[in-house]
């Protein structure tokens, strides 16, 4: 069954996918995404609604492949190619256990039933929640997903372009009803990464929403 907007935060089957609110996407981070902190009172007003908050990390271990630092005379937004295809190179970020993976200590994390960590294999990255960058290892969410009846998700967080992106298809592709709120995210839009993010997850039947939708009294 496919709800309005309105009716999802209460309904069981609906979820909050909150994506990467962590030190690092956010000014003063390795990897600031613009404005990346002004969402935490949204996604927490957004999130004390929902009776399903699901939130994930970027947790990558210290010589991370998609780090530029891994890799001779490479600079971080360079592309190479891997094994499992392209891949764009970053500064480091989001180290497991350093102060930049953490998440940022205003998001609300009390309701939240499961905080998925992703990107922990040394040697693939992770954008999306569902499925690793080889497109073939999973993290388990989609299954976690369909054991509690969930069938309809709201992504919000970091970087629209990047992980909210990827997330969102792959939601699609495993059968999910999928919503990006689109105030409650922000990209890092690089080279039309954020058209192109747009125009991907439109065509996979992605659905754009505003939080205004979901927040009426
Ligand atoms: C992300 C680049 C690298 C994200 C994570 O959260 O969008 N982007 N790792
Ligand atoms: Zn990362």
């Amino acid at each position: 069954m496919t709800l309005r907007p309105a009716e999802a935060p209460s309904n069981d089957a609906c979820a909050l996918l909150v994506i990467d609110m962590q030190y690092d996407f956010m000014p003063g981070g390795t990897l600031a995404v613009a404005e990346g902190h002004s969402l935490v009172p949204l996604i927490n007003r957004l999130g004390a609604r929902f009776h399903n908050v699901i939130i994930t990390q970027d947790w990558h271990p210290a010589g991370h492949v998609s780090f530029a630092s891994s890799h001779a005379e490479r600079q971080p937004f360079d592309s190479i190619h891997l094994p499992y295809g392209t891949q764009t190179l970053w500064p480091e970020h989001c180290v497991q256990g350093t102060h930049g993976a953490q998440l940022h200590e205003g998001l609300d994390v009390t309701k939240a039933r499961l905080i998925l960590r992703k990107g922990c294999n040394i040697g693939i990255d992770s954008y999306s929640a569902f499925v690793e960058a080889d497109r073939h290892t999973r993290t388990g969410l989609a299954g976690y997903l369909k054991e509690r009846g969930i069938d309809t998700l709201y992504v919000v967080g970091l970087a629209l372009d990047f992980c909210v992106a990827w997330s969102a298809q792959d939601a699609r592709a495993a059968g999910f009803n999928t919503f990006v709120i689109e105030d409650a995210c922000r990209a890092i839009d690089m080279n039309g990464s954020l058209d192109q993010a747009w125009q991907d997850m439109l065509s996979a039947g992605v659905q754009r929403v505003e939080s205004s939708e979901l927040l009426h009294d």
